[in-house]
C-alpha cells in the first residue's frame, strides 16, 4: 500500500494521475500547504524539502525498516514507473525519450509557470518584467511541447509520466497568463488527455479544486492571498 501525501496542485496532480493509471492502491494524505502542514517535522521526515508531493510506499523497507518514501514529483513518477514497468518503455533510447521529456517539465515548464503564477497571481506588487520574462519563456515552452506534438501523438512514443508531467501543468495556462489557442497541436494533446477517466479521476485528489472554490464561495482574492502567506512561510 502506497501513501500519497498531495494537495490539489498541479504537482500533486502529477502524482495521482500516475497512481490512477497504474491502477495502483493508495490512501491520500491531504496536507493543507496553505496553513503550513508540510512544514511541518513529521511530514519533513518524508520530505526535507516541505513540498507537496510525496509517497511512502510500505511495500519495501527503508534501512530502518520504514515504508520507503519518494519525493520530488518526477522522482516519484519513476520510482511508480520502475516499479510497475507501466508508462515507460524499458528499452534504453525509448526510456531515456521520456526522460528527456520528464525533465523538461521539471526543469522548465514546472519552474517557469510556477514563477509566472508568483509573479502574475499572487505578488503584492506587479513587477512587468518579471511577469514578462516567466509569461513569455512559458510559451516559448508550450512552442517547443507544440512542434513535438506536431510529429507525434504523445511526447515520447506511447503515453507516459512525460505526458502526465507536463499535462498536469500545461492545464493550467489559464492561471499563469498564457494563451495556448496558438499552439494548435498542444491544445489537441490537452483535450486528448483531459478525457483520460484517470486523468479525471487524478485530478479529484485530494477534492476537486474547481468545485471546492465554488462551493466555498472562495474567491480569487483569498486564494491569492493564501498563496501569499505561503510564498513567505507564513501559512498559519
Ligand atoms: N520540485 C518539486 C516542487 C514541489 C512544489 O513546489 N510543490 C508545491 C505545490 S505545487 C508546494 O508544496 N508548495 C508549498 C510551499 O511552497 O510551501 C516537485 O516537483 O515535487
Amino acid at each position: 500500500m502506497i501513501d500519497l501525501y498531495t494537495a490539489a496542485t498541479p504537482n500533486g496532480w502529477k502524482a495521482s494521475v500516475t497512481l490512477e493509471e497504474m491502477g495502483l492502491d493508495y490512501t491520500v494524505k491531504a496536507i493543507d500547504i496553505s496553513t503550513g502542514d508540510q512544514r511541518k517535522p513529521k511530514f519533513l521526515k518524508i520530505n526535507p524539502n516541505g513540498r507537496i508531493p510525496a509517497i511512502v510506499d510500505h511495500d519495501l523497507k527503508d534501512e530502518n525498516g520504514d515504508g520507503f518514501a519518494v519525493f520530488e514529483s518526477g522522482a516519484l513518477m519513476l520510482y511508480l514507473a520502475e516499479k510497475t514497468g507501466m508508462l515507460m518503455p524499458g528499452d534504453v533510447r525509448g526510456r531515456s525519450k521520456v526522460i528527456q521529456w520528464l525533465m523538461f517539465q521539471m526543469g522548465g515548464i514546472g519552474p517557469m509557470m510556477g514563477q509566472a503564477n508568483v509573479f502574475y497571481r499572487y505578488f503584492p506588487e506587479k513587477i512587468q518584467p518579471a511577469i514578462d520574462r516567466y509569461q513569455n519563456e512559458s510559451a516559448r515552452l508550450f512552442g517547443v511541447l507544440d512542434g513535438q506534438l506536431a510529429e507525434n501523438e504523445y511526447l515520447a512514443g506511447d503515453y507516459s509520466i512525460a505526458d502526465i508531467a507536463n499535462w498536469c501543468w500545461v492545464r493550467i495556462h489559464a492561471w499563469s497568463g498564457v494563451d495556448i489557442e496558438p499552439f494548435e497541436n498542444l491544445v489537441r494533446w490537452r483535450d486528448q488527455i483531459g478525457e483520460r477517466p484517470a486523468a479525471i479521476a487524478g485530478l479529484n485528489v485530494p477534492y476537486n479544486l474547481e468545485e471546492r472554490m465554488k462551493a466555498q464561495a472562495e474567491n480569487e482574492e483569498e486564494f491569492k492571498e493564501k498563496a501569499r502567506k505561503m510564498l513567505v512561510g507564513k501559512g498559519d
